[in-house]
């Protein structure tokens, strides 16, 4: 029967992505009534949204993917060394199926806001279909690439033509076939539809903001023995990747640029330019790449020296050298025959740097220097990252404080996982987390983890609530910030730094000493009965207790 009653749950997670469907299983598994709420009008995330030609994950399928059920490692088939979007999206399927999440999943359905009822230890949560529902815990799997960014165009909203963002890509498909197509964007959204767009365009035309660093793709088909070796090998690549910098199985270097000669150096370059081509190959061939500017510079030189070897067009390469930033400071790409796309007869590159766009007319672009016209206007503009989901709700904690108004100057949240004033609201790769400078299913997976055995632990003893210190949270921030300091990751306005988007604070969001050492510190944190946090027990006990004490 249905009632007007507003339902109850022990947690309400955020999002059915990758962090979501794995949030919902751990809080099913112990037993909680759990209910997900999902904007999209299925599972999968970043990989529902993204449905662009071209969309292919930047890290290996087998680690990018879960690694909590053996026998799910064993029967999943991977078929690519990079998997595509479309198969990543039907393995989110088959383990929303498999592990019976869907049930527990509403789609179509935004949560619009969220506030903590002090009293009551409850949070109510406001959905965009107008219901209410509560929960003891509010979990946020959001997604930290999942609010995509606008272009900011002048005049955008009198164009004729249809325009679309990579980041919400039609579900039908797009036909460009003949058409004069513009793209604003070279990220890695823009440099892998780009390459698409231009086989099937009449004339493509690339708006550059920031010329970036594109590492060759070296995708392959996997075989069965290809897949037979990962999943005998699998316990070793997943105990390793837990330890490591980036989450994945390779190990961090201790040899610096300079410690080995120019021979040396330059046939590692060559090694991880052609031989490896994965995302991280450059980033691992010396320690000191993201810490020293000369030796930056190095790979820097040499990709740059890769571009002009590639597009015949010497005025075309140039302008496809960043400069400006070093090398890995803003994600580098994984890229499919993007430069290449250049040195086709239909493909024009326009740099906004030296041509800015004055606006956007009924039937085109105006830039400084001329009107060009296009039937079709893409955009692979980004997302405010990190922050943007989260902020997107208006989240109230005790005392009706704002998490939009507390976070301000910049996130401040303890471990990336909790926040002071707001109890019971846990993120999944949080701000100064890791996050996306970790692989992503290991960063998710080990937040997932940490926040169930919480709940677990708090469970076992009678408590209820849990709440970030408001001075280990300061010192967690400045932790992050001293460990950034010693890189050069501030030297480019990245969207790690939110520099992408107009009016955030510039703050360095992630946290950079790497998944293993992040991993430990949690643990740790977990081990000493989660020192940093309060836990309490719920809030008529604690009202019976001061009672109690005053009357004594
Ligand atoms: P990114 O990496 O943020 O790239 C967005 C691109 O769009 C980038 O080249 C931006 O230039 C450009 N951009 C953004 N706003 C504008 C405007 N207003 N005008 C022109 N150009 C603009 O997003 P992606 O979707 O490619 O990738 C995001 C992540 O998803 C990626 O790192 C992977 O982890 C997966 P900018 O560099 O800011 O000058």
């Amino acid at each position: 029967m249905m009632t007007n009653e507003t339902q109850r749950y022990d947690a309400v997670v955020v999002g059915a992505g990758m962090a979501g469907l794995y949030m919902i299983k751990r809080l099913l598994d112990l037993g909680l009534a759990v209910r997900a709420f999902e904007a999209g009008g299925d599972v999968g995330g970043t990989w529902y949204w993204n449905r662009y030609p071209g969309a292919r994950v930047d890290l290996e399928s087998f680690d990018y993917s879960y690694s909590f059920s053996e026998d799910l490692q064993r029967d999943w088939k991977w078929s690519e060394r990079y998997a595509a979007q479309p198969e990543l999206l039907s393995y989110f399927n088959h383990v929303a199926d498999r592990f019976g999440l869907r049930q527990h999943i509403e789609f179509k359905t935004r949560v619009i806001s969220a506030e903590f009822d002090e009293s009551r230890d409850i949070w109510t949560v406001e959905l965009s279909t107008g219901r209410k529902v509560e929960a003891r815990y509010f979990i946020s799997a959001a997604g930290v690439l999942s609010t995509p960014k606008p272009p900011e165009l002048e005049g955008l909203e009198t164009y004729k033509g249809p325009t679309y963002h990579t980041g919400l890509w039609p579900h039908e498909g797009v036909d460009f076939t003949g058409k004069k197509v513009a793209v604003f964007g070279t990220g890695s959204s823009g440099s892998q539809v780009v390459p698409k767009i231009a086989e099937q365009a009449s004339h493509l035309t690339v708006f550059q903001r920031t010329a970036v660093y594109c590492v060759p793709i070296k995708n392959y088909a996997l075989t069965d023995k290809m897949r037979e070796e990962a999943v005998a090998t699998y316990p070793e690549r997943r105990a390793n990747s837990r330890k490591s910098r980036y989450g994945i199985p390779a190990q961090f270097p201790s040899t610096k640029v300079f410690d080995v000669s120019e021979a040396e150096r330059r046939a590692k370059y060559e090694d991880a330019w052609g031989a490896q081509g994965h995302l991280l190959a450059f980033r691992m061939t010396f320690a000191d790449i993201l810490s020293n500017e000369e030796a930056n510079e190095t790979v820097a030189n040499f990709i740059h020296g890769k571009i002009k070897e590639i597009v015949k067009d010497p005025e075309v390469a140039e302008k496809l050298s960043p400069r400006g930033f070093p090398f890995g400071t803003k994600r580098p790409i994984l890229g499919t025959a993007f430069y290449e796309a250049f040195n086709r007869p239909n493909v024009s590159l326009v740099t906004l740097q030296d041509t800015p766009v004055v606006r956007v007319t009924p039937t085109g672009v105006q830039t400084s220097d001329k009107h060009r016209e296009f039937d079709a206007m893409v955009f692979a503009t980004g997302f405010d990252a990190l922050t943007g989901a989260i902020l997107r709700i208006n989240i109230r904690g005790r005392d009706g404080l704002e998490l939009k108004k507390e976070w301000a100057a910049g996130p401040r949240a303890y471990l990336g996982l909790a926040t002071h004033g707001f109890p019971n609201l846990f993120f999944i790769t949080g701000p100064l987390s890791p996050g996306p400078l970790s692989n992503m299913s290991m960063s998710i997976e080990q937040h997932v983890d940490w926040v169930a055995d919480c709940i677990a632990y708090m469970r076992e003893r009678g408590l209820t609530n849990v709440e970030a210190n408001a001075d280990s949270e300061i010192e967690w921030r400045a932790h992050v910030q001293e460990v950034v300091d010693g890189t050069l990751y501030q030297k480019a306005n990245s969207w790690y730094l939110g520099a992408n988007v107009p009016g955030k604070p510039r703050v360095f969001i992630p946290y950079l000493a790497g998944h293993g050492v992040y991993r430990a510190k949690c643990d740790e944190v977990a081990a000493k009965k989660y020192h940093g946090f309060t836990l309490s027990a719920p809030s008529h006990k604690r009202t019976e207790a001061k009672v109690k004490a005053a009357s004594a």
